[in-house]
């Protein structure tokens, strides 16, 4: 069994949409980072980089331990390759599906990070910062944008590198950026917000968040 250390974030969705998608039998964990339960020393041992998310994996003993994994593209690709789903086995095309969860996790995660800090949450308002962030996230949605051109998903069928992209492009509204620029993007949002295993996780994921505030 795996267990999931989740909080409602882009980052913590991305495994969720996953293991909800796989099917795979999973425990959830919330760590809510905004109550700093992220550095708990239990919570430590599996993501010593005390960031969300992070799993375990009851199937797989390292030093008689259940197998720790942090690092969201990390646990991807882990679940992926587990359950050999949403990761295409064709040489080429699992090449191009990494590529893209690569350009994610080194690109549109930290930018829109950033994105996000400077534009709602600095304690003081940088214009720089924010220009600087929101231009490159809107350079990062052109080139989104040009890949779902001619494609459904950015590689193949549905996959890891959608599940990576969407929580932090679904969440655009917060920023000064009009996605109708982004046609193919849009149409792309709209698609994975159909599906029955994305809604549910983010009914998860709200379901925690609010279980905490009560
Ligand atoms: N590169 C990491 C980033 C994870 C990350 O930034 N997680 C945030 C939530 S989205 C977090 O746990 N922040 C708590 C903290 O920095 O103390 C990944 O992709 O898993």
């Amino acid at each position: 069994m795996i267990n999931l250390y989740f909080w409602n974030t882009p980052n913590g969705y991305k495994p969720l949409l996953l293991l909800e998608e796989a099917h795979i039998d999973y425990q959830l964990h919330p760590v809510n980072i905004g109550a700093e339960q992220q550095f708990r020393s239990e919570f430590l041992k599996i993501s010593p980089n005390n960031k969300i998310p992070a799993i375990t994996d009851t199937e797989i003993s390292v030093d008689g331990r259940p197998l720790r994994l942090f690092e969201s593209g990390a646990i991807l690709l882990y679940l992926a390759e587990k359950s050999g789903q949403f990761l295409n086995t064709d040489a080429s095309q699992r090449a191009e599906t990494l590529q893209w969860l690569f350009w994610q996790v080194g690109g549109v995660g930290p930018i829109f990070g950033q994105s996000f800090h400077f534009s709602l949450s600095a304690s003081q308002h940088i214009d720089y910062a924010v220009d600087r962030f929101v231009n490159e996230t809107s350079r990062l949605l052109s080139v989104l944008d040009w890949r779902l051109n001619d494609r459904e998903f950015v590689a193949g069928n549905y996959s890891i590198a959608d599940m990576a992209l969407y929580p932090w492009v679904v969440e655009h509204p917060s920023l000064s950026i009009k996605i109708n620029d982004y046609a193919n993007v849009s149409r792309w949002l709209d698609l994975i917000s159909q599906r029955p295993t994305v809604k549910r996780a983010y009914q998860i994921g709200q379901q925690v968040r609010a279980a905490a505030a009560a």
